[in-house]
């Protein structure tokens, strides 16, 4: 598959959830563009204007009203759909209980929009004219906070503050004019704790009507979570403060994750959102140096934007990072606080580090038949002992990688970058060529260094200062 063929392909899926049923290459293709645009009102006539007088060449995609963006990509989630009345772009989201999988095995009835958890994601253009009806299908009464979105006073959706809470069975009408882009978030701002904790957050991503700076190929959109889902229960406990105990990206706990696909050279963006409870997470990126281009508040100026490898998303903030994808490999990206990739079961466990248990195993055995002690080294086997695991529940660490256990769990994923695609579905575990991939250390090579594995450590590292 070429790249223009890729991004076509790319494009139409993400296209086909819009309401107005066009694809890309059926608009483009048929040069009808300009046609397609003035049908729909002055709203699109800029935009529309500045697509036609881009060569081929330009970033894919044509969706209407605003022009010309490239849709971005939600791993494991969705897109709002929309449709285009009299120029308006209409929205309808559906606050409900959703049945969520955080991953293969654990489940919880959380609360979300439109059968998704977090809810999906809306995006737009900057200029549109945008109206979102928010029905309510809960048991109690909510509302639709846009944040970071410039609106009127009366459509800020604070509860009690700005307007009546939406009562169930309640029909909603905001409405908005978006002068900015950027990565903004909608959440609910009644009975925020609760709402919020059990999911009631999406990402609103609003495309610049006419892009700044160098295009990219790949723009995917990330929502941070935390939860705290007792072993066995069946419902997330929102009044918890501190102890969470299911860390999530889009709403999925690694390996629950979906990767994410990047054809080698391409240019990639990444917009983070955190609407967690309590915790600032601090994404770390592996293989990469990139740059932080965005937060909430709008676009960095490029002189002012430095180089990271991790990102902090403060809570109620998000963070926009790009770099150029030029090394292959599967690349881990996680939060870099070590509890938050640890599943369920890692927390809170005696300290059994070190811990000798000689025959004790034996002794408890005869009154608790397959007892054994464990964490003696650590937590990295725990999640692979072969060991049964309560219902609705899974191992404290990771998945299966390639070459072993991955340890990691919760809030974890990988960016798969490849030198040849055919599509942006999971390509399957990266090969290092060879020479590149660390092994087990041959003799030949140990003698010709002169390593003595045997030798005290302490010698070595004198011997490293003696000698410089
Ligand atoms: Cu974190």
């Amino acid at each position: 598959m070429t790249d223009h063929e890729l991004d076509d392909a790319n494009n139409d899926t993400a296209l086909g959830l819009t309401g107005d049923g066009l694809s890309r290459r059926r608009v483009l293709g048929t040069g009808a563009i300009t046609l397609t645009a003035s049908a729909l009102g002055t709203l699109m006539r800029p935009a529309a204007a500045a697509a036609a007088e881009r060569p081929s060449a330009a970033p894919a995609s044509a969706a209407l009203p605003g022009g010309e963006y490239r849709p971005v990509v939600v791993p494991n989630g969705a897109k709002l759909p929309w449709k285009v009345v009299n120029g308006v772009k209409i929205f309808h989201l559906v606050a409900e209980e959703v049945e969520h999988e955080y991953a293969p095995g654990i489940k919880a009835h959380c609360w979300g929009y439109n059968g998704h958890v977090h809810g999906p994601t809306i995006e737009a253009v900057e200029g549109d004219r945008v109206r979102i009806y928010l029905s309510n299908r809960l048991p109690a009464a909510t509302t639709l906070h846009c944040h970071g979105i410039l609106l009127d006073n009366g459509m800020d959706g604070v509860g009690g503050l700005n307007q009546k809470a939406i009562q169930p069975g309640e029909t909603f009408k905001y409405e908005v004019t978006l002068r900015q882009s950027g990565t903004g978030m909608y959440h609910s701002h009644h009975d925020e704790m609760t709402q919020m904790g059990l999911g009631m957050t999406g990402l609103f991503v609003i495309h610049p009507r006419h892009p700044r700076g160098p295009q990219v190929d790949r723009d995917f959109a990330l929502m941070l979570h935390e939860w705290r889902v007792d072993v066995g229960a069946a419902r997330p406990d929102p009044n918890e403060m501190v102890e969470f105990n299911l860390l999530t990206i889009n709403g999925k706990a690694f390996p629950g994750t979906d990767p994410l696909v990047v054809k080698k050279g391409q240019r990639v963006r990444i917009r983070i959102g955190n609407l967690s409870a309590m915790d600032h997470h601090p994404i770390h990126l592996h293989g990469y140096r990139f740059k932080v281009t965005e937060t909430d508040g709008g676009a960095i100026q490029e002189s002012a934007q430095w180089p990271e490898t991790t990102v902090l998303v403060p809570v109620g903030s998000t963070r926009t990072i790009e770099f150029v994808a030029n090394e292959p490999g599967d690349w881990a990206l996680h939060c870099h606080m070590t509890h938050h990739v640890m599943n369920q079961m890692g927390h809170g466990v005696p300290n059994m580090i070190g811990v000798k248990p000689g025959t004790l195993d034996e002794k408890v055995r005869r009154l608790l038949p397959g007892y054994m002690t464990m964490g003696q080294a650590g937590m990295a086997d725990m999640g692979d002992m072969g060991m049964g695991v309560p219902n609705n529940s899974i191992p404290m660490s990771g998945g299966r990688g390639k070459h072993d256990r991955i340890t990691m769990g919760g809030m974890f994923t990988i960016l798969k970058v490849r030198d040849q695609l055919t599509g942006y579905g999971d390509p399957g575990w990266y090969d290092a060529p060879e020479g590149t991939l660390a092994e087990r250390a041959p003799s030949a090579d140990l003698e010709r260094d002169g390593i003595d594995v045997k030798a005290p450590a302490r010698a070595w590292a004198d011997a490293q200062v003696r000698t410089g």
